[in-house]
């Protein structure tokens, strides 16, 4: 809701107008807004609160995608188009706040991509940064700057900004991972560039394994320059992170509105491992349930494994294996888990805190 619709809705004619416009000096100002608006200004106090609000007012709506409702639409698509045509075949999910926008979230764009065995996605590079979630599938790659890894299920994978990219299923089964990508926050400053590649694969200049072998084991070459802010590991594999994730809960009490969450992070600088998205994936042990928790940040939450549901704002969400679901900025959320719940997380909590804008809340702690 906006936090003035109450007043758009009374004023009619005058939509726009906020409380701290005197509605009844209104009219007598009609003449001087059109003269003016001729000139390519406009008052701001009819806009002020709706521009600056009291605080977050998203358009964005809690929602949930059931995997099993939508994966015949990513069957019946590969009917449709193939890889190379589509270049990239993948189902937008829109937020229902925010329809024909390609939005998951206000500033994030989320997809699945299905590719069948043989098919390739051909290279192209473009500014925004990509995150590949793994949901069903395996012997399927991606190649990213020349060199190709191998994905399964529960694997991130991070494309970075401006860098070659192609995608290929060597295996005999679809595969479907979900795209996370931050186009709108490069299109928001206007700075987008693409562009394909004259043939469908890029090169490979590096064996496949080269930057795990660099930057996935706590080492890194020493004197080796980096002049990203990506994180130089492009997979970080669902074992290894499983693992962590059931170490920690071997000895460490669950967080209250956490239970077992974990960033994943740049070697390099101990950060966020992408610029413009936080990744997380987080463990909820059977029969735990987390404390209301809100954020600045709108979240898309994958889950991998169990069953549970979350609370968000009103709205309750059943929800099992490779299931996707949002929760947006400020609304408060708390999951339940039915059985050990896995759940990948990713929001553009990052940028905010880059700007200084992030804000957290615990309502009741
Ligand atoms: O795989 O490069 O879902 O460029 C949207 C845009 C995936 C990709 C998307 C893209 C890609």
């Amino acid at each position: 809701m906006k936090p003035d619709g109450g007043v758009h809705d009374q004023a009619g004619a005058l939509a726009g107008i906020v409380p701290s416009v005197n509605l009844a000096a209104e009219p007598g100002r009609m003449d001087f807004y059109e003269r003016a608006s001729r000139h390519n200004l406009a008052p701001l106090w009819r806009v002020l609160h709706g521009l600056v609000t009291d605080q977050p007012a998203p358009r964005c709506v809690a929602a949930m995608w059931r995997y099993e409702e939508i994966r015949p639409y990513l069957m019946e698509a590969c009917r449709l188009i193939s890889a190379e045509e589509a270049e990239r075949r993948v189902l937008v999910l829109e937020n229902p706040g925010l329809p024909g926008e390609s939005r998951i979230t206000q500033s994030l764009f989320a997809g699945l991509q299905i590719i069948l065995p043989g098919e390739i996605a051909p290279a192209h590079k473009h500014t925004a940064s990509a995150l590949r979630f793994i949901v069903e599938g395996r012997n399927a790659y991606t190649a990213v700057a020349g060199e190709r890894t191998m994905m399964e299920a529960g694997d991130f994978v991070i494309t970075p900004s401006m860098t070659w990219h192609d995608h290929g299923n060597e295996g005999d089964a679809p595969m479907v991972w979900l795209d996370g990508l931050d186009m709108h926050i490069v299109n928001l400053m206007c700075a987008s560039f693409r562009e394909g590649y004259p043939g469908k694969s890029h090169p490979l200049d590096r064996p496949e394994g080269a930057a795990a072998a660099e930057a996935g084991h706590n080492l890194l070459p020493v004197d080796q320059e980096y002049g990203s802010q990506t994180t130089p590991i492009f997979n970080y594999p669902y074992r290894r992170t499983r693992e962590a994730l059931d170490a920690l809960a071997r000895f460490r009490p669950a967080d209250a509105w956490h239970a077992y969450k974990m960033k994943y992070i740049n070697p390099v600088n101990g950060g966020w491992a992408m610029p413009t998205m936080s990744t997380w994936m987080q463990l909820i042990p059977a029969g735990y349930a987390t404390a209301p928790y809100r954020s600045t940040d709108s979240a898309v939450f994958a889950v991998v494994e169990g069953r549970g549901s979350s609370r968000i704002g009103a709205q309750s969400f059943d929800w099992g294996p490779r299931d996707i679901f949002v929760a947006p900025s400020w609304v408060a959320h708390e999951h339940a888990a039915a059985s050990d719940a896995v759940i990948f997380i990713y929001s553009d909590r990052v940028v905010q805190e880059k700007l200084d804008f992030w804000r957290e809340d615990k309502p009741g702690a």
